[in-house]
């Protein structure tokens, strides 16, 4: 005989063997909460990645305790970082070739479009209502592929990264925990060249707007520019990691 909890677990789709939109919830959120956790796994603790995850894993933990409670706040904090993230999310994936920003992104924007599309019929499942349907598994599983697919080609991107030999007379710029070095580079006018060496695990840019000088750098990438201007004081940055990642070149 099956209890009356047994009987209100499988209508709401949680009974043994069956995978319904709470367990579909439960899914997107730990793919959404992993994504920021695995660079923390690779580089250490990182306080913005770690304020990322702990509204998701909040939200993990109500829905074991406070299932209706936990499906609302893990949809409304799916939708909010969804929203907030839309700016670095179009950015980094468009640059596969850096998996530290292209991986992450991707699971936290997968995990948090299921959420939020799994909110309203996790909800009704949560309340008993008999919701038969195998669009849970399908999503499930499609959301799985594309994360493994996201993981698998943003590698091989990475993989294709060339090096640039340097240019004779080439100003030296290294990028490393998130900075310029040297953040103050004093060139000649006319052609500036630059070889610059990306020496941490994420995408960064040598942006001068000025100038129209934009470059995309690879975790581990060497790259040689050059690009035309005359005397003038510029600023240079990187564009994901701006302010704070940022110098100064001064043209003589
Ligand atoms: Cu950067």
């Amino acid at each position: 005989m099956q209890t009356q909890a047994a009987v209100k677990m499988e209508a709401a789709g949680q009974g043994p063997g069956r995978f319904g939109w709470v367990g579909l919830m439960a899914l997107a959120g730990a793919v959404s909460a992993s994504g920021p956790v695995l660079p923390m796994l690779l580089e250490g603790f990182e306080p913005f990645l770690a304020i990322l995850v702990a509204p998701i894993l909040v939200g993990l933990v109500l829905l074991r305790f406070a299932r209706k409670v936990g499906i609302v706040w893990l949809g409304v904090v799916s939708l909010a970082l969804l929203v907030m993230n839309a700016p670095f999310t179009v950015d980094a994936l468009m640059h596969p070739e850096s998996p530290a920003d292209f991986v992450p992104i991707t699971m936290l924007t997968v995990g948090g479009l299921i959420a939020v599309i799994a909110t309203v019929p996790a909800f009704r499942s949560a309340q008993g209502r008999r919701h038969d349907t195998a669009f849970p598994k399908v999503a499930a599983v499609a959301g799985i592929a594309v994360v493994v697919a996201a993981i698998g080609g943003s590698l091989a991107a990475w993989a294709t990264v060339t090096n640039d030999s340097p240019a004779d007379g080439s100003l030296i710029v290294d990028m490393e925990s998130f900075e310029f070095g040297p953040r103050d580079i004093t060139a000649q006018n006319g052609e500036v060249s630059l070889y610059i060496t990306n020496n941490d695990s994420a995408r960064h840019t040598f942006t001068v707007d000025e100038l129209g000088v934009d470059e995309s750098i690879a975790p581990g990438q060497s790259k040689q520019i050059t690009f035309d201007a005359e005397a003038g004081s510029f600023r240079f940055y990187c564009k994901p990691h701006d302010p704070g990642m940022e110098g100064k070149l001064t043209v003589q």
